[in-house]
């Protein structure tokens, strides 16, 4: 599943220049035949794929985009001058829909693909065609066509590039809300993100990643308890996990514990979403006293034998936050370039991927199903206990349907 970033614009093309009644007027010449010129052309409107950016956003504050009109045809022949098609810059990616027809008019899937969206209206005739044996000095011209009109949903889906994974109230969404402008509710108690949250991470001179925040995930959630679970998927396409672990929780649990928890979710899920590159992230730092943070820090990445990248932060004060930030842009692009650089890697990342996806499409198949079963024998339960269980829903498992919040910038 991916998350959609759309924006409704409205793009009309020029119209055309009209033709115009001209007859030559020179000296010596008395009657000079009909020299009125053509209307220009008036200016299309295209869509083009552009790399540097990932975000409809723009089309959210300027919605109409209107091409000039082609100018009117000149005496002595002179046709009007034709207007400037313009261009509206998408992400790659971008799916355009016709809103009055509702038919996908094109996918821009390459960098630099690009497709007109209205056709400028041609000129008018001048008079000049008009000329005939019988009929010398014809004063008919014809007026510009119009441009099209048109209304279109511009429609992304968005990958993102990190997943922040964890338990519920290790700090995933102050996470989010540090680095991007994605705004999900922030709480002391669990379970306070109840959909994924999309946010862009600006790192400056228009380098920039997505990153997305799911509920927290909770022991026995490759079965079905709790939340995170449903969205687990979301994170499937991403380069990297971040896996938010909060060094001193409230209810004085271990956090070498916690983290294992959800390390061992993850690999009952689907292993190779396990294998993705993972960053651990020791978080809340600020709640232990600085001499100690070492020991403790040291303590947890050993009895968890994590042989990776670690970071320490405090989301709420922003410690450490930037250099996780940083880290992160660094791989994304060095991936990035490899896999533009080797066809080999690039098809390995493929297959990767092809793989993952099918895994946890599985998964959730099979995690739905003892769902279901679940649900099935509460219903029961409460049936035998005289409630007829109306309260569940087999169907609000959530799959596809579920809202996402996407905040760029
Ligand atoms: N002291 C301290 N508190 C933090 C830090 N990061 C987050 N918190 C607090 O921890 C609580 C939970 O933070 P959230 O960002 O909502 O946690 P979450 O992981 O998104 O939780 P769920 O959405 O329930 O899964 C809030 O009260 C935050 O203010 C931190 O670095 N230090
Ligand atoms: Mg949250």
């Amino acid at each position: 599943m991916r998350f959609i970033d759309e924006a409704v614009v409205t793009v009309k093309a020029g119209d055309g220049g009209n033709g115009i009644v001209s007859f030559r007027r020179e000296k010596y010449i008395p009657k000079g035949g009909p020299d009125g010129g053509d209307g220009g052309k008036g200016g299309s409107v295209y869509v083009v794929a552009d790399d540097n950016t990932n975000t409809l956003v723009d089309y959210r504050y300027t919605r109409r985009y209107e091409a000039k009109r082609g100018e009117n045809g000149r005496s002595k022949n002179c046709s009007g001058r034709k207007s400037d098609d313009i261009f509206l810059t998408v992400p790659i990616g971008t799916t355009i829909i016709d809103l009055d027809t509702d038919q996908v008019i094109g996918d821009l899937t390459e960098r630099g693909q690009k497709l007109m969206v209205a056709k400028g209206g041609d000129g008018g005739l001048g008079n000049t065609h008009f000329k005939t044996s019988t009929n010398q000095a014809p004063r008919k011209a014809t007026k510009g066509f119009e441009g099209e009109l048109k209304q279109l949903k511009l429609e992304l889906k968005v990958v993102a590039d990190v997943g922040l994974i964890g338990l519920p109230n290790a700090g995933k969404s102050t996470f989010i809300r540090q680095v991007s402008s994605a705004r999900p509710k922030v709480a002391n108690y669990p379970f306070t993100t109840l959909v994924p949250n999309l946010g862009v991470v600006d790192v400056g001179l228009g380098r920039s990643f997505v990153m997305a925040d799911i509920p927290g995930l909770i022991e026995g959630a490759s079965q079905g308890a709790g939340l995170g679970i449903r969205f687990l998927k979301h994170v499937a396409r991403t380069r990297r996990l971040l896996h938010i672990v909060d060094v001193q929780p409230i209810d004085g649990s271990d956090p070498v514990k916690n983290a294992e928890v959800i390390l061992n979710e993850l690999q009952k899920f689907s292993p190779e979403l396990a294998k993705l590159p993972q960053v651990l992230i020791l978080n809340k730092i600020d709640q232990v006293p600085e001499e100690e943070q070492n020991a403790l820090c040291t303590h947890i990445v050993a009895q968890l034998g994590w042989t990776g990248i670690v970071f320490r932060t405090s989301t709420l004060t922003g410690a450490g936050v930037e250099d996780v930030v940083f880290h992160l842009m660094n791989e994304i692009d060095r991936e990035k370039e490899l896999e533009e650089q080797s066809p080999e890697f690039a098809e390995e990342q493929r297959l990767r991927f092809e793989r993952l996806e099918a895994e946890v499409r599985a998964n959730t198949e099979e995690q739905k199903e003892a769902y279901r079963a679940m649900r099935k024998a509460q219903r029961e339960g409460l049936a035998n206990e005289g409630d007829d269980g109306e309260d569940f829903d087999d169907d609000d498992f959530g799959e596809d349907g579920v809202e996402v919040v996407y905040s760029p910038y």
